[in-house]
């Protein structure tokens, strides 16, 4: 282990749609998104092995997914910005949150990879064995939804029906809950969003999430998805 490289974690506030988030709660969320060594970010650990999702999500994909996926767009962000001198320092939400405002040379680069390492850095930290939904999760999903149940059909729609590659979303907007889904590696933190929001929950449906195990059953994905909720993070960000 080098000791020369320090890793620290950069610090940021966070404008969205105008409306202030909620930094504290949703960088805890994606704690160690914005680790670096020396002006490069690097992959965060997972807190859980790569067995611990089974038979939900299995071992090797989420392996690959995690020390390749992954770790592809986090390097060719850092390739990115390493062309860019401008964006040196800048924290990853500073640069998906300002999608527009980027250099033409390096805006699509960062989009898809800043956006990859965004998401994959949540969608770690949004999945834990064991865990239980609270009744306060479970109000507020009522209140905004009707039942539990509804929310769950129309999140599945959502990643269901998401043509090709992207991400489903629970997101807060306005102190409400609604279900999105974006193309590719956007997220509804990026000014480019058609529908911007605070994400609660949110899952990879790209093929390379599901296929080894769930070849091209989608939904069955989507199902088992439920098992692995990380729902004290999920309530920490309803209500945070
Ligand atoms: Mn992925």
């Amino acid at each position: 282990m080098k000791t020369s490289r320090k890793n620290f974690i950069r610090t940021s506030s966070l404008l969205v749609a105008g409306a202030m988030v909620n930094t504290n709660v949703l960088q805890a969320a994606v704690k160690k998104v914005n680790q670096v060594s020396g002006n490069e970010f690097v992959l965060p650990d997972l807190e859980y092995s790569y067995e611990a999702l089974e038979p939900h999500i299995d071992a090797t994909t989420m392996r690959i997914h995690h020390t390749k996926h992954h770790q592809a767009y986090i390097t060719n962000l850092n390739n990115a910005i390493a062309k860019e001198t401008s964006l040196k320092g800048k924290t990853l939400e500073q640069l998906i949150t300002n999608i527009n405002s980027l250099p033409e040379t390096v805006k699509s680069a960062i989009r898809n990879n800043g956006g990859g390492h965004w998401n994959h850095s949540f969608f770690w930290q949004i999945m834990k064995p064991g865990s239980k939904m609270s009744k306060k999760t479970e109000t507020a999903l009522i209140q905004n939804f009707g039942s539990v149940d509804e929310f769950k059909k129309q999140f599945e729609k959502a990643g269901l029906t998401q043509f090709g590659s992207g991400w489903a979303w629970l997101i807060k907007q306005n102190n409400k809950l609604l279900v999105t889904a974006t193309p590719n590696q956007d997220n509804p933190l990026m000014d480019i969003a058609a529908v911007k929001g605070t994400p609660i929950l949110g899952i990879d449906v790209w093929e390379h999430a599901y296929y080894l195990k769930y070849q091209n059953k989608r939904n069955d994905y989507l199902q088992a998805f439920w098992n692995v909720v990380n729902w004290e993070k999920v309530d920490a960000l309803i209500n945070g």
